[in-house]
């Protein structure tokens, strides 16, 4: 997820964001989320600085930079190294996590459980491990599934989507969101967001899915599903559908999400599937502050709560359709999404 500074190769500070996103991603592996944020959010400070930041006291002034940090990026700054960094990288338990973790629908658990199993290989897990089907797919893609997607792919890919969805209904909108709708020049994948004017339920989606889903497969351009949508109607698990597809001429298998939105739902959902993650984080402790709940269903008023700030109801969907609106309640100005990235 995110990471993609837009401004990267100009950046005075590229080399120690560069380091210090090797950092969180570390602490990330070693599902140690405080410091995973800390060094993330230090990095969204260093990615707004127009000078290098090279002193202890100059880091320390800035928003989100604490004691530690600093003392990091000056180390950074005057040896060119990290050596907690450094450190980290001999880490054989390291490598063998990353290497793990690449794999699609293989977390921090699942990913343990192999090295403690004593696999050392992509072959080893090939050949001795047991894989769901998805891990199985994820293994054998796993460079395509790396390999990040430039800007033009996604929007040539889109293109494809949007011409095979206008034939099934015109009036469902298809909108890509993620790190594409927040402008990154590549993305990990595609995450396609369905709406479609007087619908308040996702359900009211699953006919067009599902067509679009075996139309697209027809032509070849879906060559797997990852994640297939159960037709329950208590739950919203058949609102979204994982899977993988190629561009034309192109061997490389992408990831792309499907997800349907109701257009009661396309406010909060657009804010969710935007991101990035942190940005997300803050809208949602900027809404808890105001006794309110953000979601990517909506914004809720009026949160009932017990001891331990425990969940007494849902509270009162107060907006859920308007993006722009639910900034406005919040009380936060209007972010495009090329800015939210924090
Ligand atoms: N999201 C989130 N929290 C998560 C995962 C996702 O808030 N733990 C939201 C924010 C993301 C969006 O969903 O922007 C899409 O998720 P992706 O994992 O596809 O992330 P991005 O599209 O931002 O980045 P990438 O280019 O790596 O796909
Ligand atoms: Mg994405
Ligand atoms: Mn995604």
């Amino acid at each position: 997820t995110g990471g993609t500074g837009i401004t990267d190769e100009t950046n005075p500070n590229r080399h120690t964001i560069q380091i210090l996103e090797k950092m969180s991603k570390y602490y990330g592996r070693m599902s140690d989320t405080w410091r995973e944020l800390s060094y993330r959010k230090a990095c969204g400070t260093l990615r707004k600085q127009g000078v290098w930041i090279c002193t202890f006291d100059q880091a320390f002034e800035l928003p989100f930079i604490g004691e530690r940090i600093a003392t990091k990026i000056e180390e950074i700054a005057i040896t060119g190294h990290l050596r907690r960094l450094d450190n980290a990288e001999l880490e054989p338990e390291d490598h063998l996590l990353k290497l793990f973790l690449g794999i699609y629908n293989v977390g921090p658990v699942e990913a343990s459980k192999f090295i403690r199993a004593g696999y050392k290989t992509l072959d080893d897990l090939r050949t001795k491990a047991r894989l769901t089907k998805c891990q199985q797919i994820g293994l054998d893609h796993y460079d395509d599934f790396a390999t990040r997607i430039p800007r033009d792919q996604m929007t040539a890919l889109g293109e494809i989507v949007k011409a095979m969805a206008k034939p099934i209904d015109p009036d469902v909108n298809p909108i890509i969101g993620g790190s594409y709708r927040r402008g990154a020049k590549d993305s990990g994948d595609i995450d396609f967001i369905f709406t479609k004017p007087g619908t308040t339920h996702a359900h009211d989606l699953h006919y067009f899915l599902s067509s679009l889903v075996s139309r697209l497969t027809s032509t070849g351009f879906l060559t797997c599903a990852l994640a297939t949508p159960s037709h329950r109607r208590d739950d919203d698990s058949g609102s979204k559908w994982h899977g993988a597809c190629v561009l034309p001429g192109n061997p490389i298998w992408r990831r792309i999400d499907f997800l349907l939105v109701p257009e009661s739902e396309i406010g909060a959902a657009l804010i969710y599937f935007t991101g990035d993650d942190i940005f997300n984080r803050s809208m949602r402790l900027l809404a808890s502050r105001k006794n309110m709940r953000l979601n990517q269903r909506g914004l809720y008023k009026d949160l009932m709560r017990g001891p331990g700030r425990l969940k007494l109801n849902e509270g009162e969907l107060v907006e859920g359709s308007d993006e722009k609106r639910i900034f406005e309640i919040l009380g936060v100005p209007w972010k495009k999404p090329e800015n939210r990235i924090c």
